[in-house]
């Protein structure tokens, strides 16, 4: 009965939502079918539960193998349709290549970017001697080590068909005296090179970028421009990364987009949201504007033909700490479906005019009809519906997950 009525009210919402888009000039069946192509990648990690610097909170529910963390995304995917790939940590997630496969084809996934994980303490002489940095390490033997275990994440790619190499590092001083700036940048310059050199040519390497964290004085690739200048330097398949939590407060990010776009250095986004620093928070779920903003730069460069939204890569890289991880993933997955449909939404003709003639009024009165006044929610659950997946991928798996919810009881 209740299913029922929803069904009525959103033919009838979506129905609404052709009309307004018509008015925009926008077709409502190419909405969709853009958004049926946009692919999510989802990292293995943010499938576990993650903490902050000062403790995890497990409640023993969450996936702590590989196995399990891959089988969690393979629910994600089964649910929503939009996440066939996902994101390895080297060596978290194992080395084992052919158990990886084996997983990944067993839930109908692909292996995304490899991450190779150099921050975690192992076997000498990667060991507390992380301290010092990876690629950067003054320590010639730790140095060599690290790239070494970088060089073993490339075979792993192609052992893997894994297309992309996702590179951040801990890299960083805490103290002016620590070490010269020209000389990090020299042995970092130095590692990329070699690290460069095994990669394939249909292989790409994303240059991630953090402006503190770990390194409290100087991170070894603080900005934007810093891994561009590193990009520029290594060639073509080197590409930015832009990780949302990565920018100092105030960073106007859809800028820095369009700018990398520009320059034709854009590889991809880590997806999160933030409030104050690196949060890894759910995406969208602070900042939806944000987002919508930054769809709103990709979807005019796609039309503008300066770069195919096809070619960026979309990333989750998020930590659940409190809710469900599995949930938020999808949560993550819907708020950037929304901000894709918002963007797409947008009365192109009408901004543009309102552009040239300088009315800036005007224009910001389109996007915030986009944003405010476009029933996103009829034409998302619509395509859904249509490809074979539930309108509501979060209440479809409470209904189905047997899974006990560590929710205490209110009293
Ligand atoms: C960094 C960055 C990387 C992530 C590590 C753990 O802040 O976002 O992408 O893999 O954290
Ligand atoms: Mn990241
Ligand atoms: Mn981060």
């Amino acid at each position: 009965m209740l299913e029922d009525i929803q069904e009525t009210l959103r033919e009838r919402e979506f129905g609404i939502a052709e009309k307004i888009l018509k008015s925009r000039g926008v077709d409502i069946q190419e909405v969709k079918s853009k958004l049926a192509a946009l692919k999510v990648e989802v990292p293995s990690w943010g499938f576990g539960r993650a903490g902050t610097r000062f403790a995890v909170y497990t409640d023993g529910t969450e996936p702590q193998t590989v196995g399990e963390r891959l089988a969690a995304a393979g629910v994600c995917h089964k649910l929503t349709g939009s996440t066939p790939s996902v994101a390895l940590a080297i060596p978290r997630d194992g080395v084992d290549c052919d158990l990886i496969r084996q997983l990944l084809t067993a839930e109908g996934l692909k292996a995304g970017a490899i991450n190779s994980d150099s921050f975690n303490p192992r076997e000498a002489p990667l060991d507390y001697r992380l301290r010092w940095g990876s690629l950067t390490n003054p320590l010639p033997e730790v140095r060599r080590a690290a790239l070494q275990h970088h060089l073993d994440c490339v075979q792993i790619m192609h052992k893997l068909n894994s297309k992309n190499f996702s590179l951040w590092l801990h890299d960083g001083t805490n103290s002016p005296g620590q070490l010269s700036l020209f000389e990090q940048s020299r042995l970092l310059e130095e590692s990329l090179r070699a690290l460069y050199q095994a990669l394939r040519n249909d292989q790409q390497i994303f240059i991630e970028y953090k402006f503190f964290e770990p390194g409290f004085y100087a991170t070894a690739i603080p900005d934007w421009g810093w891994a561009y200048a590193l990009a520029q330097k290594l060639g073509d398949r080197a590409k930015v990364l832009v990780d949302l939590g990565h920018h100092p407060l105030g960073t106007n990010i859809e800028q820095v987009v369009a700018n990398l776009q520009s320059l034709g250095k854009l590889g991809g986004f880590h997806f999160n949201d933030k409030k104050y620093a690196d949060d890894d928070l759910a995406t969208g779920s602070v900042d939806p504007f944000q987002l919508f903003r930054i769809f709103n730069v990709l979807v005019e460069a796609d039309l503008a033909e300066l770069q195919n939204i096809d070619d960026v890569a979309f990333m989750i890289d998020e930590s659940h700490c409190l809710k469900d991880p599995l949930e938020e993933m999808i949560e993550a997955v819907d708020n950037i479906q929304r901000a894709y449909v918002l963007a797409l939404s947008v009365d192109r003709q009408a901004l543009k005019d309102a552009q040239k003639k300088v009315d800036a009024e005007r224009g910001d009165q389109i996007l915030k009809n986009a944003f405010f006044d476009t029933p996103a929610n009829a034409i998302l659950q619509t395509s859904r519906l249509e490809r074979g997946y539930p309108a509501d991928p979060i209440k479809e798996y409470r209904a189905r997950s047997s899974k006990q919810r560590s929710q205490p009881a209110s009293d």
